[in-house]
């Protein structure tokens, strides 16, 4: 059991719960910076809530904001942190063409706001920082598999931001000597994954589909693969990073690539559906192919205005020197997410009765 104490910001996200987790398990004081929002915005964390009268408390949370230097200041300077975890950020590629300036000020800016604070309080020798960099950083294909050498060319807002605070970690640690490391992150999931991201858009559609809640799903583009891992696996290489003695860069991925498509039928499957496609492009449908019910249509505005088509990671370095390695398989993944979305609609089915099935009417 250590005695350290970390800070996370993002602690109401998927990785921010997930992470949470794996720290107070290993006895760290777990400190979370959150939004303050006029809904509900913390069931991820509810389980861990400790109250805060009571003693030995190992878990607290701080109202905060990545484009509010003062308020990172102080609660860094309260907190005395000895690893900081920066994982908040707006995080929807697609939300970010529409807040492109939003998202540059907390996802990029943000950074160094945290790696400012850090210098202002004269923690550079003491606390570690992990920034939370991604594969959409390699936007369009330049080399695949996708390692800590190959070139960035970003394809978003979110991936424009997401590259300054990639650059500015390595140059406060090139400049200031501190422990700053990025992990370039392939895309992880979960049952607790934002329900707008495509993986679990669709598990929610099927146990939706499959309830009679909904008649069917609209997707954009079926043909971008992504290299899809759980997050569990991928905040427990987070720690690791931070963990090493010298600060550096590690892609954190499974090795392996899949289209939207085959996320969709995979996740059908569950349910024991066959998707057959007929059409083509915008007009392609899914169908089921027992009953010719269509499941699946497009809609155009799923679209992004410039696309990341293929990612496929290589975690070589992250095996070698951290000892790293996703433990869970695709279908693994795909069946869990649909069983836990089963699970929570039928438990909303109990609890609502027909009014949520004569509503999806
Ligand atoms: P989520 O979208 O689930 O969580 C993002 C978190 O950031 C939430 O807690 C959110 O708060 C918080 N947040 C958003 N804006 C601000 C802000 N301005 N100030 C403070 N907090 C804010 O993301 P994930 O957990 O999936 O991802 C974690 C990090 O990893 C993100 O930085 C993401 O960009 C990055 N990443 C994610 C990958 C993935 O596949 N999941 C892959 C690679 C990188 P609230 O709950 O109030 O919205
Ligand atoms: P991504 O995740 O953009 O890779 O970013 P997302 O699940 O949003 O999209 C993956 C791919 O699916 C295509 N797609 C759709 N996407 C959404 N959201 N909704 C749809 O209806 C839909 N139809 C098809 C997209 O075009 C895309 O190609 C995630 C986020 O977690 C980032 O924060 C993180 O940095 C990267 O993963 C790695």
């Amino acid at each position: 059991m250590t005695s350290k104490v970390a800070l996370i910001t993002g602690i109401t996200g998927q990785d921010g719960a997930y992470l949470a987790e794996l720290l107070l398990d290993k006895g760290y004081f777990v400190h979370g910076l959150r939004r303050r929002s006029s809904s509900f915005n913390s069931a991820r964390i509810e389980h861990l809530y400790q109250d805060p009268h009571e003693e030995n408390v190992r878990f607290l949370t701080h109202y905060g904001d990545l484009t509010d230097s003062t308020n990172l200041i102080r609660i860094v300077q309260e907190t005395q942190p000895d690893e900081i975890y920066n994982l908040a950020a707006q995080s929807h590629v697609k939300v970010s063409f529409e807040t492109p300036e939003y998202t540059a000020n907390a996802d990029g800016v943000g950074t160094l706001r945290l790696l400012e604070a850090l210098r202002i309080l004269k923690l550079e020798a003491k606390t570690r920082f992990y920034q939370a960099s991604t594969s959409e950083l390699y936007g369009l294909v330049q080399e695949t598999p996708q390692r800590e050498t190959t070139p960035f060319y970003p394809r978003s807002p979110y991936a424009a931001a997401k590259l300054y605070a990639y650059w500015i970690t390595v140059n406060y640690r090139e400049a200031y000597g501190l422990h700053a490391s990025n992990g370039i992150l392939f895309n992880h999931e979960s049952p607790i994954r934002g329900e707008t991201f495509v993986t679990r858009k669709i598990t929610r559609a099927v146990a939706a589909i499959e309830l009679g809640l909904q008649d069917r799903l609209y997707l954009g583009n079926l043909d971008a693969k992504r290299d899809w891992g759980h997050a569990r696996d991928y905040v427990e290489g987070m720690w690791r990073i931070l963990q090493q003695d010298r600060p550096d860069d590690y892609v954190l991925a499974t090795g392996e690539t899949h289209s939207v498509r085959e996320f969709v039928e995979l996740a059908f499957a569950e349910v024991g559906r066959t998707i057959a496609w007929t059409g083509s492009g915008v007009d392609e449908t899914g169908i089921d192919a027992k009953t010719g019910k269509v499941l699946i249509e497009i809609d155009p505005r799923y679209f992004r205005p410039t696309e990341v088509d293929l990612l496929l990671g290589d975690p070589t370095k992250a095996h070698e020197a951290l000892g790293w390695r996703h433990t869970t398989p695709f279908p693994d993944l795909v069946r869990e997410m649909v069983a836990a979305d089963l699970v929570t609609m039928r438990r909303e089915i109990a609890a609502h009765g027909a009014r949520l099935r004569d509503a999806a009417e």
